[in-house]
């Protein structure tokens, strides 16, 4: 076998062309005024990780999030698509199907999915690759308001993570001026709940339970040692507070 066995020309460029050809088809489709169901009906997608599979090793493996991510959360997404196709709430944002479905007991099953789904979004986000930088500004200083230190609060992310009975959510959450840390059961998020996300951790066993086994405190306390995406945090911190 040569070396480098070249590409063939021809396949970036057919793909291209194929896009070009689907892409002009809906605008004809939306010109002769067909429904819009590459707009408005668009399914909910599983966004890839925000870095490489191996960036967290070895405190998440990629083996990990080749379950979590690959299975877990893309089941999450597939499942809500099937649920909202052909109903109201088909098409709508990911956030709004949430609010909309956590009122109604009738929707549980579009609830636990939803809410799983953007909870998944939202923990990828929360974690970066070890060595980032600290919080500062105005994360810093209302961190060090509501919990003393920077020590303080992961020190009352762990306790949450590690007190949530069963599955669940341990997060930081802004409350008007303040910081808290909150958790949740199964699928509940606070995103229903008026305050202002910032960073979560999933304390699912199946977050951590091919790295660490039944250690949970050690995944919680690695995780939130050096893994914590801090600039996430301060983008979600309210303006006006
Ligand atoms: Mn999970």
């Amino acid at each position: 076998m040569p070396e480098e066995t070249p590409r063939p020309e021809t396949t970036d460029a057919s793909r291209r062309d194929f896009l070009k050809g689907a892409a002009a088809a809906a605008v004809a489709a939306g010109a002769l005024g067909f429904p819009a169901i590459l707009e408005g009906a668009a399914p909910h997608e599983l966004a890839p990780l925000p870095w490489p599979d191996t960036a967290l090793e070895p405190v998440i493996s990629a083996k990990t999030l080749s379950f979590h991510w690959g299975k877990h959360h893309r089941g999450y997404v597939d499942a809500l698509n099937g649920l909202v196709k052909g109903g109201p709430l088909e098409g709508k944002p990911l956030a709004d199907v949430v609010r909309a479905s956590a009122a109604d007991t009738a929707s549980r099953a579009v609830f636990n999915n939803a809410a799983q789904a953007w909870n998944h979004d939202f923990f990828w986000k929360s974690l970066r690759p070890k060595g980032g930088a600290a919080p500062s500004g105005a994360l810093a200083e209302r961190i060090e308001a509501s919990f003393g230190s920077l020590e303080g609060l992961k020190k009352e992310l762990v306790a949450a993570g590690l007190g949530q009975f069963g599955s669940g959510w341990a997060w930081l959450v802004a409350d008007g001026a303040a910081l808290k840390v909150v958790k949740t059961a199964n699928a509940d998020t606070p995103l229903t709940t008026g305050v202002a996300p910032l960073l979560v951790l999933d304390v699912w066993e199946h977050a951590y339970y091919l790295d660490w086994q039944n250690r949970r405190k050690d995944y919680l306390t690695a995780v939130v040692d050096a893994y914590l995406n801090w600039e996430f945090a301060a983008s979600n911190l309210p303006k006006k507070a």
